[in-house]
């Protein structure tokens, strides 16, 4: 057919994973990513989101303070005020590069290219449902209005992207020939969109090991959270060679959104520290995730990787102790690193010893040992009745300090 003259035929791997591991290349991928925030653009497609366009602006510098590397923005087709949004970043001449997100058609790339952006992101989908019940599309066609999307943009002179949507019930030949063809033509990424979040890790490994084999671009991944994978399959995908990863502050997105910033850089510390910590400023974390959460209205999550309110809170008496002793015994991200505190939560019957005479030092008062091996078991007794707050404890102490250092009276 047509799209084998256009493309070149392309059979797909018999075996599950044709190319095995390579541990050197995902070291370097992993050391060296690059992050394309969408809150502006697929965040803007979460059920809650309205950015007027100074909330955009205030968005789009604190995600360029914190480094990501490209800020995607809602297609200028969209409407009237996306198009005058997206040329005013463009303006702000943040260090970060500007995107536009449009779909495949010449029509969305003639606006896209005179709004200032750095690159256009091309979007169509490839699975048999998108092709069937979203645009009707066949992929001869799809891979037609690629080539001429991507030679006008390239011939502006600005980075282009193409992106199969639904990659993961795309059928495989048809996805490995278009990323070809576009990848021959001169793309400066390809991305690989779990649309609807059904891949699963080992499954983003297989298929960007395969399409490494097949393309020499970058690639750019979009992990869908509805199966709650959207953060280890970004990882996975690095250790296969990917180098983006599309992310939202706070993940969010449609349905219940993509990749997180916050719980990417969680992931990110711990496998790149060195490349992480000097190139991200982790501390601000918290204040883009208040940031983007006033402007959609939504709270926090309670366990919330890095901001969550427990994040970083100790309760149980061995965790405390041992804390105590040494944090790394129960923590592989240190909360300084993100201008985050530690906490022990003292007040509870599964409470220790330890954690109470670190209370009593904060409180400095002077108990011996025994004297809070004491005080701790009448904060466990009361700690079987009821819930207890820290004022609970610091009154027992008190009270307790204060009767066995008030002097006995000899009659
Ligand atoms: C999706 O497929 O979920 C998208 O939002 C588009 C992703 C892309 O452009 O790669």
């Amino acid at each position: 057919n047509e799209f084998q003259s256009v493309t070149e035929s392309t059979t797909a791997p018999t075996t599950s994973n044709p190319y095995g591991p390579n541990p050197a290349d995902y070291l370097s991928n992993v050391k060296n990513f690059q992050l394309i925030d969408s809150t502006l653009r697929e965040g803007e497609q979460f059920a809650n989101a309205f950015f007027d366009t100074e909330k955009k602006i205030e968005i789009a510098r604190a995600l360029d303070d914190f480094g990501v590397d490209y800020i995607e923005l809602t297609s200028p087709v969209a409407s009237e005020q996306s198009r005058k949004d997206c040329e005013a970043i463009c303006k702000l001449g943040l260090k970060a590069k500007i995107l536009t997100h449009i779909r495949c058609h010449m029509d969305d790339a003639r606006v896209a290219v005179e709004t200032g952006v750095d690159g256009v992101d091309v979007v169509i989908g490839t699975s048999k449902f998108l092709r069937q019940y979203s645009h009707g599309k066949d992929m001869n066609y799809i891979a037609k209005s690629a080539v001429e999307v991507i030679e006008f943009v390239k011939s502006k002179g600005i980075e282009i992207r193409f992106s199969s949507e639904d990659s993961f019930r795309s059928d495989l030949v048809d996805l490995l020939n278009i990323y070809k063809t576009v990848d021959k033509i001169g793309v400066n990424r390809v991305g690989i969109a779990d649309t609807v979040g059904c891949a699963n890790p080992r499954q983003v490994y297989e298929l960007i090991r395969t399409l490494k084999s097949v393309v020499s671009c970058d690639i750019e991944c979009h992990f869908h959270n509805d199966t709650g994978c959207a953060i280890a399959n970004a990882y996975t995908a690095l250790e296969g060679g990917a180098r983006l990863i599309d992310v939202s502050v706070l993940g969010i997105g449609e349905r219940n959104g993509i990749t997180p910033l916050g719980g990417l850089m969680a992931r990110m510390i711990v496998a790149a520290p060195d490349y992480v910590k000097s190139k991200y400023k982790l501390h601000k974390i918290r204040d883009i995730e208040n940031l983007v959460a006033d402007a959609v209205e939504v709270n926090i999550p309670f366990n919330n990787p890095i901001t969550g309110f427990c994040a970083f809170t100790h309760k149980a008496g061995i965790h405390a102790k041992a804390i105590l002793a040494n944090p790394s015994t129960y923590e592989i991200l240190d909360p300084h690193d993100f201008g985050m505190k530690r906490y022990i939560h003292f007040a509870n019957r599964l409470t220790g010893w330890n954690a109470i005479k670190a209370r009593v030092d904060q409180l400095n008062l002077n108990l011996t040992d025994d004297q809070i091996k004491e005080v701790t078991a009448k904060i466990k007794k009361l700690g079987d009745v009821r819930s207890l707050n820290i004022d609970d404890v610091d009154s027992i102490i008190k009270n307790f300090h204060a009767e066995v250092s008030t002097p006995q009276v000899l009659s």
